[in-house]
């Protein structure tokens, strides 16, 4: 088989298995390694060690740490964008971020991807292959960027210049020699800057620098201690993850809605924020915060576990989703949280007890 023929043999298999777009990319050093590395120096990444472990970032680096051999990433997204209005701020609604109103995207993912390692596979029976989606040593922004996808934003997240930034990626790295696309060179920002004035807690601190340490998305799904006391305030009622820099974004205005069922994003949204409605091998989470927050106090961590396997919410744990749940209700202005707050502050964990006490002052002082 010619190079040219593989090369539409594969993208059309992943095209077929669902996914939404893909590239294919050279497997040498990422574009962005530097701003990696600088980013580690300054201390932007917190808690997430995995993103400074020494054998991680050589293989980031270097695709070929990961797979030796390797000459090729398959680069292929999904879209989970949604016809969603939003919710309006202040509300007693929890606001779940939009990747996570489906069943938990990894496994998806690797299920797919699996599917078209086996085609490589059945091609060239020599060829390597490892599929990596989200939590692999890949920076998989910088390769989708070089396989053409899209440019990575001022918000740092890849943009697709039809899908927008409601994506999901995954990379694939083989040693099948497979030409590359061409890289998305353009910067479609311009002069935009909507995403970082819109950024409650000044994450973005310049084009493409992201604290994350001040990231909503890290303190309400990363981070498994306290969230420091002067960010709760700018939380809301985000309750896991954050959607901001997206939704001002002008690229994601008009995009299509997208089409995988499984994330959820194929049911127009309304003002469902928390992703009710049946959907297989997915828990219904209450409406509201309050329930919810009832809901986890009565769970085993166990129990909590089991609940919700399928889903995102497994991350933080029953711990880390009540401790937000505390800080949505402290922000939301409504004193019948107030007896729900005072069991809080008996529970098993330290952590839900100690931002139940901050929820309490925070509603004495903003209902007084
Ligand atoms: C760690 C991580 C986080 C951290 C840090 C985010 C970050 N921007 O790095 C936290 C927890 C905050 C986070 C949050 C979110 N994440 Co996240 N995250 C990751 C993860 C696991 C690693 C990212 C990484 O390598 N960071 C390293 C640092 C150095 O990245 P960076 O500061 O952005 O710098 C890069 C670019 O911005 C660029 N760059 C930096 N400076 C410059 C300068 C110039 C001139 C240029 C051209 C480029 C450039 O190059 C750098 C290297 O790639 C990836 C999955 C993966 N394996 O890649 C998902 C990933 C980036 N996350 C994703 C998602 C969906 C989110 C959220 C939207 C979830 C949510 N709704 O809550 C938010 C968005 C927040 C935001 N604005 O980024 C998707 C993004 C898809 C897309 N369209 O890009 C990914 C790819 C997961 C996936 N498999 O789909 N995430
Ligand atoms: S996800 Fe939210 S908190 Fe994080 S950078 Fe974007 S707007 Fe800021
Ligand atoms: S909001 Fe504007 S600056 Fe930010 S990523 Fe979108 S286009 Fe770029």
């Amino acid at each position: 088989m010619s190079p040219n023929d593989l090369q539409r043999r594969l993208r059309a298999a992943a095209l077929g298995l669902g996914f939404d777009q893909v590239g294919f990319a050279p497997a040498s050093e990422p574009p962005n390694a530097a701003a990696y590395l600088a980013w580690l120096e300054r201390g932007w990444h917190g808690e997430m060690s995995y993103m400074a472990r020494e054998d991680a970032v050589r293989r980031r680096l270097d695709p070929g740490q990961a797979l030796p051999g390797c000459r090729t990433i398959v680069v292929v997204s999904l879209s989970y964008a949604r016809l969603d209005p939003g919710i309006p701020e202040g509300t007693e609604k929890p606001v779940v971020a939009r990747y996570a109103r489906g069943r938990d995207y990894h496994g998806l993912f690797e299920e797919r991807l699996a599917a078209l390692a086996e085609l490589v596979e059945e091609l060239e029976p020599d060829a390597r292959t490892r599929p990596y989606v989200d939590y692999g040593p890949v920076l998989e922004r910088d390769h989708a960027q070089r396989a053409g996808l899209g440019w990575i934003g001022k918000n740092t997240l890849l943009i697709d210049p039809t899908l927008g930034s409601y994506l999901l990626l995954g990379a694939l790295l083989t040693t099948l020699e497979v030409p590359p696309d061409d890289a998305f060179t353009e910067d479609r920002c311009g002069s935009c800057a909507r995403c970082i004035d819109a950024c409650p807690t000044r994450a973005i601190r310049w084009p493409r620098g992201l604290d994350a340490r001040l990231c909503i998305s890290y303190l309400t799904i990363e981070l498994r201690g306290s969230i420091p006391v002067e960010l709760r305030p700018l939380i809301g009622n985000r309750i896991f993850g954050c959607d901001i820099c997206q939704e001002v974004c002008p690229w994601n205005d008009g995009a299509p809605a997208g089409s995988t069922e499984e994330l959820g994003a194929a049911r127009p949204g309304g003002a469902d924020t928390a992703a009710r409605g049946a959907m297989p091998g997915r828990p219904v989470p209450p409406e509201r915060m309050l329930e919810w927050a009832e809901e986890l106090l009565e769970l085993s961590d166990e129990a909590y576990r089991s609940r919700y396997r399928e889903t995102a919410f497994a991350r933080p744990g029953r711990s880390g989703m009540l401790r937000n749940l505390c800080v949505g209700l402290g922000n939301s202005g409504r004193p019948e949280a107030v007896p729900l707050l005072h069991r809080c502050l008996e529970d098993r964990s330290e952590l839900v007890g100690e931002h139940a006490a901050w929820a309490l002052q925070r509603l004495e002082a903003t209902s007084a």
